[in-house]
């Protein structure tokens, strides 16, 4: 009875400061579930997930005592250190690389509402003018320059990013700004200044007319929102941007997001169809010459993105609570429950605005009614490349990128039969340790 009594106690106070401190719930849950049960996919909700497999199974108190105890020293030095910082200001950035629905992710935070600043690819412009002649970046430029403009901006500061957009702005008015209208932010009533008639601008707001953007007036606008958020696929190396972590200005939350690179490689083959004449070509002769060029920059590509993941996985001090990793495939899966908790992992409440944004734009309705859990549709839309993408291709993707596929838990194919096997998941089940 005493023990009974002790347990709901603690699952009361639990309760309590998971409700104040969500992001100690994915830690806590991944915990338990790697423990108890490594086969069994997620439940949507973590902490439903924690009293079912309590009450099922019953773990012993102890172990519940002992993540009790972690959750509440987590929150302590939590509050201690950024809160009187910067406020409980959060800033985001989303690191992706292309086809890899960094745009559909970005929404998330797009959606977000009146107190959030959201930026769409601002490095487009940097990496514009760090372009050589030979079609490469200058990639020690590039380095600093990202780092620098995206610093910056987290500070609502356009100043470094002015100087790279061409033409330059004049008076910090500028016409080109690249893709203006996909950041909300950028188009608001307080942003948007009299549309001025004969001003072409290539990337106009679509919600209502306004005059070549002001970037005074965005600066002004950011300053008044309690958080930002900036979505980039032009980061190569999540450790190049250590010194944001360490600015004491700010709180920045790291989230990376990652898809089988089989998948986009043949995404990119459709959408950037002259790019990829090559691999074309090589589908079609059946051989792909493993020391060209194009394969040793698909390496390049596929290293980055694991290294960037070792990194972050490895929990160093300087991203402790900073870093989390999401798959594309469970985003297209699980899209409400993939949302709902890179909210609790950016500490910024979740929306009702986002959630109706994700119920009109996915299946999540379907989600929670638990038609997905079945797993029946779940490959329709993300598997879609495993009939356009030939096996030889795919051979040499898994060869060149290996290690990642190991990493993120996609598996091998081992024959044209399993590629286009529909009943044979390429996506194993994974929780990722992130803090
Ligand atoms: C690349 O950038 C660095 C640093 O800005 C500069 O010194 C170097 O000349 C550049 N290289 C090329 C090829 O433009
Ligand atoms: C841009 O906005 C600022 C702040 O509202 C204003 O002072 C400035 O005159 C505007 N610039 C131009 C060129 O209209
Ligand atoms: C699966 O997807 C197809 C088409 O994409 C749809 O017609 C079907 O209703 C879906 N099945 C379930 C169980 O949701
Ligand atoms: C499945 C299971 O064991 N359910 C139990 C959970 O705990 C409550 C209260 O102690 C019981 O009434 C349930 O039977």
């Amino acid at each position: 009875m005493r023990i009974k009594y002790t347990i709901s106690i603690v699952f009361f106070v639990a309760l309590v400061i998971i409700e104040k401190e969500n992001n100690i719930i994915s830690r806590v849950s991944a915990k338990l579930t790697l423990k108890q049960s490594p086969q069994t996919p997620r439940q949507p909700s973590g902490f439903s997930h924690i009293l079912l497999k309590h009450n099922g199974s019953s773990p012993s108190l102890s172990k519940l005592d002992s993540a009790f105890t972690l959750m509440k020293r987590r929150l302590e030095d939590y509050s201690q250190h950024q809160e009187a910082v910067t406020g409980g200001r959060k800033h985001i950035l989303l690191l992706a690389t292309t086809r890899t629905g960094s745009s559909f992710v970005g929404e998330f935070f797009n959606q977000q509402g009146d107190n959030m600043f959201y930026l769409f690819e601002p490095l487009w412009h940097v990496e514009k003018m760090l372009t050589l002649e030979t079609g490469g970046t200058n990639a020690t430029a590039a380095v600093q320059a990202y780092r620098n403009v995206l610093q910056q901006l987290f500070l609502c500061d356009f100043s470094q990013l002015e100087s790279f957009i061409d033409p330059l702005p004049v008076d910090h008015v500028t016409a080109a700004l690249f893709r203006r209208e996909s950041s909300s932010s950028l188009c608001e009533e307080s942003v948007c200044s009299p549309f001025i008639r004969g001003v072409f601008e290539r990337y106009h707001c679509r919600t209502r007319r306004c005059g070549p953007l002001n970037l005074t007036m965005a600066t002004e606008s950011c300053l008044q929102k309690e958080h930002r958020a900036i979505k980039s696929v032009r980061v190569r190396q999540l450790e190049n941007l250590r010194p944001l972590a360490e600015d004491p200005r700010l709180d920045v939350k790291f989230i990376q997001l990652v898809r089988d690179p089989r998948a986009v490689l043949a995404s990119r083959m459709v959408a950037f169809a002259a790019k990829y004449k090559n691999w074309k070509q090589w589908a079609m002769d059946g051989e792909v010459p493993i020391d060209d060029n194009e394969v040793r920059k698909l390496k390049g590509n596929c290293d980055n993105i694991r290294m960037s993941a070792e990194i972050g996985l490895s929990q160093p001090p300087w991203l402790r609570r900073r870093y989390m990793l999401v798959r594309y495939e469970d985003i297209a899966r699980f899209p409400m429950r993939k949302a709902t908790e890179m909210y609790r992992f950016t500490g910024i409440p979740f929306t009702r605005q986002v959630k109706s944004w994700i119920l009109k734009n996915t299946q999540a309705s379907k989600e929670t009614s638990g038609v997905y859990s079945t797993q029946k549709n779940s490959s329709e839309q993300g598997e879609k490349w495993r009939f356009t993408l030939p096996f030889k291709i795919a051979q040499v993707v898994q060869k060149v990128c290996g290690p990642m596929l190991k990493l993120f838990g996609y598996k091998f194919v081992s024959s044209e039969e399993m590629l286009i096997d529909k009943s044979i998941s390429l996506i194993e089940d994974k929780v990722f340790n992130f803090s």
